[in-house]
């Protein structure tokens, strides 16, 4: 029987290995959230089971972009994103819009339309979308990865056509639609001190004087052993909060060279441990969100050959020291 159900794609239950006594959500005042995908939500049951478990965040991993949602011009696909904006209203947690305003996994028809035309376009989607999602959204992504590494503007078609003036425009588009949810300019590689950091800074307080209405900084954090953990982490983290906004981790991982064992999975565990322990020490990081929860599913192994295991369970749910680091 089990045999035929696996063969026809039916998840199997399997009862997760036990973890802490306490789930993580319930450890701790911020909301502790997992990048999620629909699809898996759908059929795999056991994950289904661990995230509700373990998080009181979900942020939809692809089914918010808008190569997804509006792939051809005109035609919507909300069906991902509706069903985890779904799921998180039945079980009472809170979401993360993922992204509104992003270089990548952008359509093309968007990227080929004339200066004019490309921000009233623009402005058409993050009305439509975040009015979609009026309510039931706590946080958006409003703005992503729109810095280089050494604090210089990207330059992206929206950059190229529409000036940087387009960062204020969009958080005031976004604003209007929905003015309960919290906006955010979120990047990675800004964990720690540094240009880009320092660049992101600099943006957020000239937006806060000029009342964009900005109100938190998103730290990606995808890290990796091999380089380190980001120096300054704790010291960037307070000067956000000095400037008023909050502060969140919002795609958290840390991957290892693979195959992992004791010694990785442990400094591994240090650096999860780091980047929990650095929010709770600063009032304003209001949010711990991981970029999925399970090595059975994650973007790492397949951008970066020869790492991974980058989650706090393993590929089969169990808990991994990195885990009881943050949850002991
Ligand atoms: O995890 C996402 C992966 O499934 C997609 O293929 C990829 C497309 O570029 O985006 C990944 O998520 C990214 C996120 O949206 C923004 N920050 C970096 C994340 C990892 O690449």
């Amino acid at each position: 029987m089990l045999a035929v159900a696996a063969l026809a794609g039916i998840a199997v239950w399997q009862a997760p290995a036990a973890s802490a006594s306490v789930p993580l959500q319930y450890t701790t005042n911020r909301y502790v959230g997992s990048a999620v995908a629909a699809s898996y939500l759908a059929s795999e049951p056991d994950y289904r089971a661990v995230l509700t478990r373990e998080f009181d965040n979900v942020t939809p991993e692809n089914e918010m972009k808008w190569g997804t949602i509006e792939a051809v011009r005109g035609q919507y696909d909300w069906s991902g994103a509706d069903a985890i904006v779904r799921y998180a209203q039945q079980h009472h947690k809170t979401v993360r819009g993922h992204t509104l305003v992003w270089h990548s996994q952008l359509p093309d028809w968007v990227a080929a339309l004339p200066a004019d035309e490309l921000r009233r376009v623009l402005r058409d989607h993050i009305t439509t979308e975040v009015k979609r999602y009026k309510g039931k959204i706590r946080a958006w992504d409003v703005v992503n990865e729109i810095f280089n590494e050494d604090g210089t503007r990207r330059d992206t078609v929206f950059r190229q056509k529409l000036g940087d003036g387009f960062v204020a425009d969009v958080f005031r588009w976004a604003h209007a639609a929905d003015p309960h949810a919290t906006l955010y300019i979120n990047d990675y590689n800004i964990e720690g001190l540094n240009p880009k950091s320092d660049a992101v800074y600099e943006l957020v307080k000239t937006l806060r004087k000029q009342g964009v209405p900005i109100g938190g900084v998103g730290i990606q954090a995808h890290l990796s052993t091999q380089y380190g953990f980001p120096d300054g982490y704790r010291a960037n983290l307070a000067r956000f909060a000095k400037l008023g906004v909050d502060a969140a981790i919002t795609e958290a991982d840390v991957r290892i060279p693979t195959p992992p064992d004791a010694a990785k999975l442990a400094t591994q565990a240090s650096y999860f441990g780091e980047l929990w322990d650095g929010c709770q020490s600063v009032r304003r990081c209001v949010e711990f969100t991981t970029w999925g929860f399970t090595d059975r599913h994650s973007w790492v192994p397949d951008v970066f050959p020869g790492e991974g295991a980058a989650c706090l369970f393993d590929e089969n749910l169990r808990p991994k020291p990195a885990y009881f680091r943050i949850n002991p």
